[in-house]
C-alpha cells in the first residue's frame, strides 16, 4: 500500500470520544479531582472538541443519560447546536440502566414488571434523544445479572431482556442502530445477562438487522483472543463497534494501547482483513475510558494517537506476501510479515497525515502549550459551571 493510501485511510478513521472521560472519575477507593476539569455537558463537549481540534479524527462525542443532561430551560437540540458550534456532533446515546436504585436487581431483566417498564421508558427517551440530536447509535450496556445461584431464573431473565430491548429497538429512528455491549462480570458476579459476544450476538439476531455487537476491549476474561471475536462478528455481519481501552486486571478503562499495543495491532489487522484488505471495516470506533490519576484531555489525545499507531502498522502488513506464506504453510514466514509491519516506525507517516489536514504533528506537545485549554482550565476553577451534574455519577 502506498504512503498516500495509508495517510488517506488514517484520515478516514473517525474515533468517537466519551463525554464521561472528561469529567472527574474515581475508583471505589476514592477520586482525585483534577483542577479545571469539565463539570457539565458543555464543558465535556468543549474538551472533546479540543481533542478533535488537535487530532482531526474525533468528530463525535458519545453521551450518557442521565450523566449528561441539558440544564433547565435547554433542550437536546440546544446541546446538539452547541456541539456543532464547537466543531463536533453528538455521537452514540448511552442509556444508563445501572445507577438508579430501582435497578438493584436489574433493569430490563428485573423480575418486577414495573421496573422493566421504567427501563423501557428510559430506552425510549434515549431513542428520542437520537432523533433530536441526529445520533444514529443507541448503545446498550446493562449491569443486569445475579450474585448467587438461584437468585433469579436465568431463562426468564433472557426473555425479559429480549422483550424489553425489542421495544427500545422499535423506538429508534429508521436508520438507527442498536449496539449491544457485553461484559463478563461486574457488578454482578454469579452470572451476567449479557456476558459475552455469543450472548449479545444471539440477542441481536432476535432484535433485527440493525442490532449489532459492541466489543469493549476491557470486558473479557484474561487471555481472550479479541481479534478472533472481531473476525467472527465481521463474517456474521454483526460487528457494531468498539469501546477501546486498556486493562491489566479487569475493566480498568486505561489508555488504549498502553499496556498491550500488539493486541490492538492484531485487532486492526483483522479489521482490515475483514474488509477489502486495504482499509479498516466501517464500524463505530469509540473510546470508553475514565481516567483517574492522569489528566483527562491529555489521556484522551494519547489514546487517539495509540489507536492511529496500531491502525497505521496494520495498514503496512504486506497482505499479498502474507497470503502466499499462509498457502505455503510457512508458519514463521507468515508470522514474520506481521512482525515486520508491527516493528515499523510509523511516527513520520502519522505526523505527515496530521500536518496534511492542518493539525499539529505532535498533538500532545501542542496541547501542553494550548492557550485556550489553559484559559478554560483556569476559568473553570473560579467561575460556576453553566449546568449542574457532571461525569461518572459524581
Ligand atoms: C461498563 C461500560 C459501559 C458503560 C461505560 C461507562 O463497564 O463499559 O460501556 O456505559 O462503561
Ligand atoms: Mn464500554
Ligand atoms: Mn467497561
Amino acid at each position: 500500500m502506498s504512503q498516500e493510501q495509508i495517510r488517506a485511510a488514517l484520515r478516514a478513521l473517525p474515533i468517537e470520544l466519551p463525554s464521561w472521560g472528561f469529567a472527574n472519575a474515581g475508583t471505589r477507593f476514592g477520586a482525585f479531582p483534577e483542577p479545571g476539569v469539565a463539570r457539565d455537558i458543555y464543558e465535556k463537549i468543549e474538551d472533546a472538541a479540543t481533542v478533535h481540534r488537535l487530532t482531526g479524527v474525533c468528530p463525535t462525542v458519545a453521551v450518557h443519560i442521565p450523566w449528561d443532561l441539558p440544564p433547565a430551560g435547554k433542550t437536546w437540540a440546544d446541546i446538539a447546536e452547541f456541539a456543532k458550534s464547537e466543531g463536533v456532533a453528538i455521537g452514540a446515546i448511552n442509556p444508563n440502566l445501572f445507577q438508579d436504585h430501582d435497578y438493584k436487581l436489574g433493569s430490563v431483566c428485573n423480575p418486577d414488571p414495573a421496573i422493566r417498564k421504567k427501563a423501557v421508558a428510559h430506552l425510549k427517551e434515549c431513542a428520542e434523544i437520537m432523533k433530536v440530536t441526529g445520533s444514529k447509535l443507541l448503545s446498550i450496556w446493562l449491569a443486569d445479572g445475579t450474585n448467587y445461584p438461584g437468585q433469579d431464573d436465568i431463562k426468564s431473565r433472557r426473555q425479559r431482556l429480549i422483550d424489553c430491548l425489542a421495544e427500545g429497538y422499535a423506538a429508534m429512528p429508521d436508520d438507527g442502530e442498536m449496539l449491544v455491549e457485553y461484559k463478563l462480570f461486574e457488578p454482578a458476579f454469579y452470572h451476567t445477562d449479557l456476558a459475552d459476544w455469543g450472548t449479545s450476538f444471539t440477542v441481536c439476531q432476535k432484535l433485527g438487522e440493525r442490532a449489532k455487537v459492541l466489543v469493549d476491549t476491557g470486558h473479557h476474561g484474561h487471555y481472550t483472543n479479541i481479534e478472533f471475536i472481531v473476525a467472527t462478528l465481521i463474517a456474521e455481519g454483526r460487528l457494531g463497534g468498539f469501546h477501546f481501552n486498556d486493562r491489566r486486571y479487569a475493566d480498568d478503562d486505561l489508555i488504549v494501547g498502553s499496556a498491550n499495543p500488539y493486541a490492538l495491532f492484531c485487532i486492526f489487522h483483522e479489521l482490515i482483513n475483514g474488509n477489502d484488505g486495504k482499509t479498516a471495516f466501517q464500524t463505530a470506533y469509540m473510546l470508553d475510558q475514565s481516567h483517574v490519576v492522569e489528566k483527562k484531555i491529555e489521556a484522551m489525545v494519547l489514546s487517539v494517537l495509540n489507536v492511529q499507531t496500531a491502525y497505521a502498522k496494520a495498514l503496512l502488513v504486506d497482505r499479498a506476501a502474507l497470503a502466499e506464506m499462509q498457502v505455503a504453510g510457512d508458519v514463521m514466514g507468515a508470522h514474520a510479515i506481521l512482525r515486520d509491519a508491527y516493528e515499523t516506525d510509523v511516527r513520520p507517516i502519522l505526523a505527515a497525515t496530521r500536518e496534511e489536514i492542518g493539525r499539529p504533528a505532535d498533538p500532545l506537545k501542542a496541547l501542553a502549550t494550548d492557550a485556550l485549554v489553559a484559559e478554560r482550565r483556569a476559568r473553570r476553577q473560579v467561575e460556576p459551571a453553566r449546568a449542574s451534574g457532571a461525569g461518572l455519577g459524581a
